[in-house]
């Protein structure tokens, strides 16, 4: 945290291939810094920094306003079409420490398609590259980040309905990280909404963890 009104965010995206990591960098920048698209390939190849505008309307403390800017870094899918494990590992490991080596990072988003059941090998791809990154206390620094609410929505799945029916991999993933999850609608028209409702949840992930950061050398 730099002072007692203001605040940076450090947010990490992780997740296979297209799962719309970068789609929800944009919304939790609030801007179109990264590119996203459908692809048949792996679209980002390597880590990038974004940077929000200062955002007044999101959080208090002390009884006064906080200013809030958010950093995200997008990271090259895992699996990745082109890149192998270690050279993803590799590229987030120096992105990390580049851009989160002296505050450190409040929180890293495994990014998951929600329309899409999560499989057991699949589960232990990411959680291993979690771990990997972020050492034992991960559970702590990491929350679900489903995308294509839109599509569940559609199917007329409530939340509570969704999570019920969840594959057991899926359960026990957001069991470890205690069900810290937030969805996203990456192609509503109501970018400002989905923007301040999945700021709003992170920052009550953060106080859960009394704004701690982990920081990479
Ligand atoms: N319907 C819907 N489509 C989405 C959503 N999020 C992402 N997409 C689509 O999914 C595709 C991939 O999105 P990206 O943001 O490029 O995904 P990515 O994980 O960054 O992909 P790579 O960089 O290739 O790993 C794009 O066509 C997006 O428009 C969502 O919430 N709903
Ligand atoms: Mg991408």
């Amino acid at each position: 945290m730099s002072s007692d009104s203001k605040m940076t965010l450090n947010l990490l995206l992780l997740g296979r291939t297209q799962s719309g990591k970068s789609a929800s960098g944009n919304i939790l920048l609030g801007s179109i810094d990264f590119a996203s698209c459908l692809s048949l390939h792996s679209v980002t190849t390597s880590c990038s920094l974004g940077r929000s505008s200062h955002i007044s309307d999101l959080a208090r403390r002390s009884g006064s306003q906080l200013t809030v800017q958010v950093q995200v870094l997008d990271t090259p899918g895992y699996p990745h079409s082109s890149l192998s494990k270690e050279q993803v590992s590799q590229e987030v490991k120096s992105a990390l420490a580049q851009h989160f080596g002296e505050e450190g990072l409040h929180l890293a988003l495994l990014v998951l398609r929600a329309d899409i059941p999560l499989c057991v090998e699949e589960d232990d791809h990411s959680t291993q590259l979690v771990q990997e990154l972020l050492g034992p206390k991960w559970k702590d620094y990491t929350a679900v980040l489903f995308t294509h609410a839109d599509r569940v929505e559609k199917a007329k799945i409530n939340t509570e309905e969704y999570l019920h029916a969840a594959s057991d991999t899926l359960q026990k993933l957001l069991q470890s990280v205690q069900q810290k999850y937030i969805f996203i609608d990456n192609h509503t028209t109501i970018l400002k909404e989905e923007n301040r409702k999945a700021l709003r949840k992170i920052m009550g992930f953060l106080r859960q963890n009394n704004y701690q950061t982990i920081v990479f050398r």
